[in-house]
């Protein structure tokens, strides 16, 4: 008599990786701002989500854990844009992903860069995420091939703007979107917490990756394209004066202000059908 095969399915996790590109990306879509979309719409469009706005393939293992993080405040009209628009792509895109929006408390001074070092510590007490993207809430990528994950050198996704005429303003431009590894975050102490209000921090990040040896990686211009959703400088987030001095200053500061010198409250974590919100107390600059 034969000896019974056992019918307890083997897991090879291995062997059923998402391949690399996903099959169900599309190449150039439609990306445009005239008609307002509503959060029940995008609920029902992305039936696949987890409570707190998770995500992972059903059939295959994610190649990356992404954590997406919003720097965040007073942004409601855009924040249902990128959602519209990012959760199909990513899903798309066949990640095991979150979205955190990373919500300024109060009426201080804007601080991008300490929002973007709250939601790499806030996403980690969640999940063991490897790859951690940041987006402005205004930024929708125009070619679903410009995946949201990391690469063995950090990356710049939002290489062609539709508000740079589509052209990389400056070489070593690193504003808009990016992702970093956890060991690439870990490496340059994360970012600087000391930039208020607007501009000169995505600077101080690519000196800092520059300092440890790193360069920037970039998909090709044409799938990098991108759109901004049209808006004025908002309110408290008036241009840095100190920015061009504390640029020149990186090197010196890096090693003390960033991962290492992080302070700043939870004031709540409200987890919503696309999203997870954290709004944070980042303090006042001093
Ligand atoms: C540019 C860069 C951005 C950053 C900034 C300087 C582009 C496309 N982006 O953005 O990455 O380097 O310059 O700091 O060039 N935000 C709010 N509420 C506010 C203020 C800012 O949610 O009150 C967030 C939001 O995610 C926004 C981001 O911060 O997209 C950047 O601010 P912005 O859009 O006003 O600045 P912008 O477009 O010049
Ligand atoms: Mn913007």
């Amino acid at each position: 008599t034969k000896t019974n095969i056992s019918k307890t399915p083997v897991v090879d996790e291995k062997s059923n990786i998402c391949p690399d590109p996903s099959p169900l990306l599309e190449g150039p879509l439609r990306i445009e701002f005239s008609t307002p979309v509503s959060l029940d719409t995008v609920k029902k469009e992305n039936p696949k989500l987890q409570e707190g706005g998770r995500y992972k393939p059903a059939d295959c293992v994610a190649l990356q854990k992404v954590a997406v993080i919003i720097p965040f405040r007073h942004r409601e009209e855009h924040l249902r844009f990128w959602l519209h628009y990012l959760h199909p792509i990513l899903q798309r895109q066949q990640l095991d992903y979150g979205v955190y929006v990373i919500n300024q408390n109060g009426e201080s001074s804007f601080n991008r860069a300490k929002l973007m070092n709250i939601g790499y510590v806030e996403a980690l007490k969640e999940y063991d995420y490897d790859c951690f993207v940041f987006s402005d809430v205004d930024l929708i990528p125009m070619d679903d091939r410009n995946t949201y994950r990391c690469y063995s050198q950090p990356r710049h996704l939002s290489v062609s703007m539709d508000k740079f005429r589509f052209k990389l303003p400056y070489k070593t431009y690193f504003g808009g979107v990016c992702s970093l590894s956890k060991m690439q975050i870990l490496e340059i102490n994360g970012f600087p917490n000391t930039y208020w209000g607007w501009g000169g921090e995505d600077d101080d990040i690519f000196n800092r990756l520059n300092h440890r040896g790193m360069f920037i990686s970039r998909p090709d211009p044409t799938i990098g394209k991108c759109r901004m959703i049209p808006h004025k400088r908002d309110k408290h987030n008036e241009a840095n004066p100190h920015r061009f001095r504390r640029v020149s200053d990186t090197f010196l500061m890096m090693n003390r202000d960033g991962l290492n010198s992080l302070n700043y409250k939870v004031v709540s974590v409200q987890k919503n059908f696309l999203y997870t919100k954290i709004t944070v107390d980042v303090g006042w600059p001093y």
